[in-house]
C-alpha cells in the first residue's frame, strides 16, 4: 500500500514507519520536528537523542528503497496539499499534533498553538482526501481522554440514546481535562462532519497514555530507538516512574493516585495501528476504537513499577503531590476496549518482566537523566 505518515519523527510515527517499511509498504513520511522544538525551547529533553528523519530513513532504504521524507508543517495547506497530490495515498496516519496536556495548559499562547495545530493539520488532511483522494483512509490517534471520567460505562465511540421512545446513535458524550484533549474532541467532530457528509473512510483510534520501547532487532542494533520522554510535559506515567525509579527520585504521584485510565504498550499501540490499516472502514463510516488494553489508578501503577524494581534490587520509594492538573481523584471507570481485541490485537499487558526489560533499558542510559525535569512544574490552575 502507499500509506503517508504525518508526525513520523515521533514516539510512535517512528515506530510505526520502521514497522510499515519492514513490510514494503510504500512510505511518505511528513515532519518538521515540531515537538523536537519544542521541547529545546521548553529545556525538556529525551532519554536519548535521535537521529532526525533524513539520517533515520537511510537505514531504512537498506531494505525498502520505497521511502521518501518531507520536512513540511501539515498546518500549511499547500505544502501538505502538494505532497499528497503527487504521492496519493491509500491511507494516511495522522499523528502530527501536540501531544501534552500540560504544555496546552500553560498559558493562552501554548493552548492555542495546540488548538490550531491540531485542528488545522487534521482539517488540512481531511481537505486533501476530500479533494484528491476520497477513497483514502484516515487513520488518526485521538485520545480515551476525549471521554473524561464520566460516571457511566465508557462505550468505542458510540452510544445508542433513548429520548422520549425514540432512538438514535451518537457519538459518546466527551469532555476533554485540559486544551490538549479538547483539541482531539474537535477533530473528531470535523472527522464525523466529513465522514457523514462527504462519504470518507476514517478510524479514529481513542488511545490511552502509552508506554514502552519499541523492542526491534533492526531498530536497536543500528539505534534506531524511538524518543522516550520522561519530563512533567512530554512524559507518560509510566515511562516517567520507571525512570525516577531507576534514578532513585521518589515516584510523582499526583494528587491521591485514584485516578484511572487505560494504558497501553508501545507494541501494541503500533500493532493497532496496522490492524486499522487492515480494516478499513466502507465509504461513508467512521469506525472508533478505544485503544488501551488495561485499567489501572495512579497508584496501583506505583505498586507495581516499585515491586518490579525491587526484584532488580532497586528500591524507590513514592511521595503524594499536590496535584497540578484539575482532574477527579476519585471517579467511576470502565472503558470498553473489545474492538481492536476482535481484529485481532494480542496484548502485552504490564508485567514484571515488561518493566524490567524497561528499567534495564534506561538504566544504560542513566547518565543522561536531568533530574531538573521531573518535577511538574505546569498548573492547570
Ligand atoms: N500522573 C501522575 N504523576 C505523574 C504523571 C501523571 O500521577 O508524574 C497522573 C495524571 O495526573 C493523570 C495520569 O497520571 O491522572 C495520566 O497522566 P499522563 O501524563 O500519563 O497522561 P495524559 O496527560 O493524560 O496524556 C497522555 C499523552 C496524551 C494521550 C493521553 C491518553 O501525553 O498524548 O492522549 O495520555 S489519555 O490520558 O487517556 O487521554
Amino acid at each position: 500500500m502507499k500509506i503517508m505518515i504525518l508526525g513520523a519523527d515521533g514516539y510512535m510515527g517512528w515506530p510505526t514507519s520502521i514497522h510499515l517499511a519492514l513490510r514494503k509498504h510504500k512510505l511518505c513520511l511528513i515532519d518538521n520536528y515540531t515537538k523536537r522544538k519544542l521541547m529545546g525551547k521548553y529545556k525538556r529533553k529525551v532519554l536519548i537523542k535521535s537521529y532526525k528523519l533524513d539520517k533515520k530513513i537511510k537505514y531504512l532504504h537498506e531494505f525498502n528503497k520505497s521511502i521518501s521524507f518531507h520536512n513540511i508543517d501539515c498546518t500549511n495547506s499547500k505544502d501538505l496539499g502538494g505532497v499528497f497530490k503527487k504521492f496519493k495515498p491509500d491511507a494516511v496516519i495522522h499523528y502530527a499534533e501536540l501531544p501534552s496536556a500540560p504544555y496546552s495548559m500553560l498559558g493562552a499562547t501554548e493552548g492555542w498553538k495546540t488548538l490550531n495545530n491540531n485542528l488545522k493539520s487534521t482539517f488540512n488532511l481531511i481537505d486533501c482526501v476530500k479533494n484528491y483522494n476520497p477513497d483514502c483512509h484516515i487513520i488518526k490517534l485521538g485520545t480515551m481522554g476525549e471521554y473524561g471520567t464520566p460516571n457511566i460505562d465508557i462505550e468505542e465511540g458510540w452510544i445508542n440514546i433513548i429520548h422520549n421512545k425514540r432512538s438514535d446513535n451518537f457519538l459518546y458524550p466527551r469532555q476533554g481535562g485540559s486544551l490538549y484533549h479538547t483539541s482531539k474532541i474537535m477533530d473528531t467532530d470535523l472527522l464525523w462532519f466529513y465522514v457523514r457528509n462527504f462519504n470518507l473512510r476514517v478510524t479514529d483510534l481513542m488511545q490511552g497514555p502509552v508506554y514502552g520501547i519499541y523492542v526491534n532487532k533492526f531498530a536497536t542494533e543500528k539505534k534506531l530507538e524511538t524518543s522516550f520522554a520522561y519530563d512533567d510535559m512530554f512524559g507518560t506515567i509510566i515511562n516517567r516512574f520507571i525512570v525516577q525509579g531507576v534514578s532513585n527520585i521518589p515516584l510523582t504521584i499526583y494528587g491521591s493516585g485514584n485516578q484511572i485510565r487505560g494504558y497501553i504498550n508501545l507494541s501494541d499501540s503500533i500493532e493497532c495501528v496496522n490492524l486499522a490499516i487492515e480494516n478499513p472502514p466502507p465509504a461513508g463510516r467512521l469506525n472508533i476504537y478505544n485503544q488501551f488494553t488495561e485499567q489501572y489508578s495512579v497508584k496501583q501503577l506505583a505498586n507495581k513499577i516499585q515491586s518490579a524494581l525491587a526484584e532488580m534490587g532497586i528500591k524507590c520509594s513514592s511521595r503524594k503531590l499536590q496535584n497540578p492538573r484539575i482532574e477527579k481523584e476519585k471517579h467511576y471507570y470502565n472503558a470498553k476496549n473489545s474492538n481492536l481485541i476482535k481484529l485481532g490485537l494480542n496484548p502485552k499487558l504490564l508485567d514484571n518482566d515488561i518493566i524490567i526489560e524497561m528499567a534495564e533499558y534506561v538504566r544504560k542510559y542513566k547518565k543522561n537523566i536531568d533530574k531538573r525535569i521531573i518535577m511538574p512544574k505546569v498548573s492547570w490552575k
